[in-house]
């Protein structure tokens, strides 16, 4: 059976609610595929982990490199568990490069990494965007890698397929192009793409990442809420008890007399208020941040506090809230 060329779904022209469906069975695209590139129209496909589970398996099974995807901004608190189902070498990349300010040292993003549980074989820092240190990407795969495969793994939206789109440009004659998105599970099934006769690259669909506030959002909403050039950290003084109400995704009720940054998307709607806020019916969570850690809001972004304090946060979302030693 003939496999889509963009998300790796199996063709079909039988259901137009099933993955892969296009009218024509002789072209090489799906309908939803043809859809994004063409018209930035989603259509949300709801997978569930166990699918995914079942590729990291059949990986498992293979001795080969894993390249390890991960966002730099939208880092997680599952990373360790991509282990529990491989025990291949592993390449981290962090991609998205471009969203943390230059000013921040690639070494400390990349020593960062160790603050989590992985045994890594090599790390790359990269920006798809910027095409930035693609040359030394190639590099390590090409000298870590055990056969001619290489799977590249990952949490959804993280950059996989644009990664491997922009290999193939810069390395290979292959035409192909995955399709990338903004909405998760793009990618709905393993997708094998050649970039030379040494190296196949094998794309896989993402990890979703349980209570991350990306999956209860439509396109319009994520546009806003995943950021697409670099955070402009925005810091405040808290001077007296207030409010700050990050757009219509969540509030957090902040002591005075401790200053904060925010590090999220330029494109939300962050204002402060001194008091007057309607809470009912939202769901809160105090949590106590320790000096030297950030608070996360899963899928949304984080913020750091000058010192240790406790604050209330409050969303309609079922969105992981937790903290983390501070990024930068
Ligand atoms: N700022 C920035 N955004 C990126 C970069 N790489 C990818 N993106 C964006 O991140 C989103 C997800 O990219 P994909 O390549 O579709 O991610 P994926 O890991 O293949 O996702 P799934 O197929 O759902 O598992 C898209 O909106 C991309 O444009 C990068 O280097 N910088
Ligand atoms: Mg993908």
């Amino acid at each position: 059976m003939k496999k889509c060329e963009g998300c790796g779904a199996y063709l079909q022209d039988e259901d137009p609610n099933k993955e892969g469906f296009t009218k024509n069975i002789s072209k090489n695209l799906c309908e939803r595929c043809f859809r994004i590139r063409n018209y930035s129209e989603y259509k949300v496909v709801v997978k569930d982990n166990d699918d995914y589970i079942k590729i990291l398996k059949e990986i498992n099974q293979t001795r080969d490199l894993v390249v390890f995807v991960v966002d730099v901004f939208l880092l997680n608190h599952g990373l360790e568990m991509i282990q529990k189902y491989l025990t291949n070498p592993i390449l981290l990349v962090l991609t998205k490069r471009d969203l943390l300010p230059l000013s921040v040292k690639d070494e400390k993003l990349l020593s960062y990494m160790d603050n989590y549980n992985i045994k890594v074989v090599d790390k790359e820092i990269i920006s798809s965007y910027k095409n930035y240190n693609f040359d030394a990407l190639l590099y390590k795969i090409k000298k870590y890698q055990i056969s001619k495969m290489v799977y590249v793994v990952g949490f959804t939206n993280a950059g996989k397929s644009t990664m491997i789109n922009k290999l193939l440009y810069h390395y290979s004659n292959e035409d192909t192009k995955l399709t990338t998105s903004l909405m998760p599970s793009t990618t709905l099934n393993r997708l094998e793409v050649t970039l030379d006769e040494t190296l196949t690259l094998v794309d896989t669909p993402g990890l979703l990442i349980k209570n991350s506030l990306m999956n209860y959002l439509d396109g319009n909403k994520l546009n806003k809420v995943l950021p697409k050039k670099e955070i402009k950290p925005i810091t405040y003084q808290i001077k007296s008890n207030q409010w700050i109400v990050i757009d219509d995704f969540c509030m957090l009720e902040v002591p005075k007399g401790n200053d904060l940054t925010l590090y999220l998307s330029g494109a939300l709607n962050v204002n402060r208020y001194y008091e007057g806020i309607e809470v009912e019916g939202l769901k809160n969570k105090r949590i106590k941040i320790k000096k030297d850690h950030d608070l996360v809001l899963e899928g949304l972004g984080f913020i750091h506090f000058k010192e240790e304090t406790s604050v209330t946060v409050y969303t309609k979302y079922d969105m992981d809230i937790y903290t983390r030693k501070k990024l930068i």
